[in-house]
């Protein structure tokens, strides 16, 4: 009897550390443990013996019993706890195909104006960008507002001191653009420009590029080619342009650009409030004294320039009503694009 019980007890004990899965431990358990099992017939036996046997052969049947119950207990908790256990391997479908990763993309107004920049730099324009805090001299002094100008009030500005500002058009790069560089200069400027302005197609922070083109003889015909092309390539063959006469500080003639309707496609909607045509940008040739600001001299070069909002391109291609959509960052908008 004590024989069978070390063998039991010893076999036991190597078994239950050589296994690695729950399903065979608990097979291991019903072997020895269970109601058939090696030890409980053992136990059965007991009531056989003699009765001065009888006593200490039970204990230590009992103890043999007990020592396996806590190491088979003690490995189920390892197995559990380490790793893949046998049963999780098996709900594993290893055909499954996998889940496909989520994947990020451009931001519907980083692909409108990486649009817009491919369209000018395959008609040669160079792309410079510049700071977003500015003097007051490079947004506005130097673009022909003049100090107390009625003409600064079209942009409500955001100051943080007397004269540094926040740039209320990319305008300034520009500037430093022609004091930096002699003519023929062709460039585009995209970036952050910041007005007090708020509502349903105005937001404080929101994108521009602006384009000049300063060479001898550039003419007015020229900046209308440019930009027909331009509408052409971003909203399709058919689209028209129109010019009509405007003003800004810092072109002469000014003109503000419609084209027509990308809705209705010039038959008069909602949208364009019955005329067929919308604003898209505005144009003009560069104001002679905004040519010297930048060192220039006008008797021997002219120049035009225009001036759009990338989130309004992006309202008219897509059909977009709240510029506040471009920025809440709502997966079910940005996903659509
Ligand atoms: C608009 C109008 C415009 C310009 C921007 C410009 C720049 C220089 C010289 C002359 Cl350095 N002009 N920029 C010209 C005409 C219009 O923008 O409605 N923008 C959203």
């Amino acid at each position: 009897m004590k024989g069978q019980l070390e063998t039991i007890y010893h076999e036991g004990c190597e078994a239950v550390q050589k296994i690695s899965d729950l399903k065979a431990l608990e097979e291991i358990r019903v072997k020895i443990l269970g109601r058939k099992g090696s030890l409980t017939a053992l136990l059965h036996g007991l009531k056989d013996l003699p009765s001065e046997k009888r006593a200490a052969a039970g204990q230590m049947a009992n103890e043999v019993k007990q020592q396996l119950s806590r190491l088979i207990e003690k490995r189920t908790v390892e197995l559990k706890n380490f790793g893949w256990s046998s049963d999780m391997k098996q709900n594993i479908d290893s055909t499954l195909p996998g889940r496909p990763p989520e994947m990020g993309r451009l931001h519907i107004l980083n692909c409108t104006l990486r649009e817009i920049e491919d369209i000018f730099t395959a008609m040669g324009f160079a792309v410079v960008e510049g700071p977003e805090v500015e003097t007051d001299y490079y947004n506005f002094e130097s673009m022909n507002f003049p100090a107390e100008h009625p003409a600064r009030d079209m942009h409500d500005t955001f100051f943080i001191s007397d004269k540094i500002l926040l740039r209320t058009h990319t305008s300034p790069v520009q500037m430093r653009l022609m004091e930096e560089q002699s003519p023929p200069i062709r460039a585009i400027m995209p970036g952050k420009t910041y007005r007090v302005d708020d509502d349903a197609t105005h937001s404080a922070m929101f994108h521009q590029v602006e384009g000049l083109l300063v060479d001898r003889e550039v003419s007015f015909a020229e900046l209308k080619a440019v930009l027909a092309l331009f509408i052409r390539r971003m909203f399709g063959e058919e689209a028209q342009l129109r010019f009509r006469p405007s003003f800004f500080p810092f072109t002469e003639p000014s003109a503000e650009v419609d084209m027509t309707c990308v809705k209705c496609a010039g038959r008069g909607c909602s949208l364009c409030k019955g005329t067929g045509w919308m604003e898209i940008l505005g144009a003009g040739m560069v104001h002679p004294k905004v040519l010297r600001a930048g060192r220039i001299d006008p008797e021997t070069y002219t120049g035009f320039a225009f001036g759009m909002g990338v989130e309004r391109i992006a309202m008219l291609k897509y059909g977009i009503d709240n510029i506040r959509l471009f920025f809440e960052n709502d997966l079910r908008f940005l996903e659509q694009f």
